[in-house]
């Protein structure tokens, strides 16, 4: 499954978004006919119109040959135990994220130090539209197309020192507003970490939309890492501090149960959870498993980072 990877689109490629989705929505109608499908092509864009259409960025740049689950499962199926620890919880609760006025502090080993606004932080970085799999620990997966940029340019700018070996994230702290954080559902705030050069690998990304529209807030807005190779839990929604550090951070899995998460979380058939294991998944919206592959499929690009290492041990 080889990764389709187009650096020579430049923004003449760009289709205006509602272009798209009208000649999008005009095919389904037409080709297909089926009332579900009329349906679904009708109920998609209406729960997407809730989230405000991006400005202009590369369609494109990285393209998978698998269908895309639909927006509506990315959007309600979540994750995000600030919001609440069922699949459904965190859209319910989306409201509750605080997005105006949202503060990004960078600290630890850089050059540039400081807290930015979300505003400051983006503006010298062009988004693009890069569609990669997410494959979640719990055995399902789903194909989203993600809107942001690489995590490398925002570090190259921020400068990383001598003693910079790990890139930590958190995720906003306000159990005020977010009402889990007042109980013990997991070690707050959230905290993930990468290692120097996982953070540098260009498939790494900030996200700050996916299917052309700013995130929903229950997928993270309005910033979030995406790492492809590694299982879901690895990419932190929701970020307000990104600190460098000389040593490997704890990081929340790993700190509640560190035999079920180890701190690479590379996606791995080989090594199964210890309560049940990892060669398989759901794509949401398929019935059928199918096999899970090494990296998630990521292997060519990013195996080498992990040469001589036991990833039985390094899990
Ligand atoms: N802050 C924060 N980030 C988080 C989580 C969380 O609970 N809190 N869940 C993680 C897990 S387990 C997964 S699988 C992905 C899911 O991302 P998605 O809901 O956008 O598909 O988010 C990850 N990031
Ligand atoms: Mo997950």
């Amino acid at each position: 499954m080889p990764l389709r990877w187009n650096p020579d689109l430049t923004h003449a490629d760009i289709t205006p978004e509602t272009l798209f989705r009208q000649r999008r929505l005009l095919m389904k109608g037409v080709v297909a006919g089926s009332l579900s499908t009329l349906l679904a092509a009708t109920v998609e864009p209406l729960l997407a119109a809730k989230q405000a259409e991006l400005p202009t960025f590369r369609k494109g740049v990285i393209t998978l040959d698998e269908a895309q689950t639909p927006f509506k499962d990315v959007s309600s199926y979540t994750n995000f135990y600030e919001l609440g620890s069922g699949k459904s919880g965190p859209s319910a609760n989306a409201d509750r994220l605080p997005l105006d006025s949202w503060q990004i502090t960078i600290d630890g080993a850089f050059q540039q130090t400081g807290s930015f606004s979300l505003a400051e932080l983006l503006r010298p970085h062009p988004l693009e539209e890069r569609v990669y799999r997410l494959r979640c620990v719990e055995a399902w997966s789903m194909v989203i197309p993600w809107v942001g940029f690489p995590l490398r340019d925002l570090l190259q700018r921020l400068q990383p020192t001598q003693a910079a070996r790990y890139i930590t994230f958190e995720t906003i702290y306000d159990p005020a507003r977010l009402p889990a954080q007042k109980e013990n559902v997991l070690p707050w705030p959230y905290r993930e970490g990468l290692r120097l050069d996982e953070a540098m690998h260009p498939l790494t990304i900030l996200a700050v939309g996916m299917y052309g529209r700013q995130l929903p807030p229950q997928n993270g807005a309005p910033l979030r890492l995406v790492v492809p190779w590694k299982y879901g839990f690895k990419s932190i929604k929701s970020i307000v501090r990104i600190s460098a550090s000389y040593d490997q951070p704890l990081t929340t899995w790993k700190q509640l149960a560190p035999d079920e998460y180890g701190f690479y979380a590379n996606v791995n058939p080989d090594v199964d959870h210890p309560r049940w294991p990892q060669n398989k998944e759901r794509r949401i919206g398929e019935f059928l498993r199918r096999p899970t592959l090494p990296f998630n499929g990521y292997a060519d690009q990013v195996a080498a980072l992990y040469q001589g290492m036991d990833l039985h041990k390094n899990f």
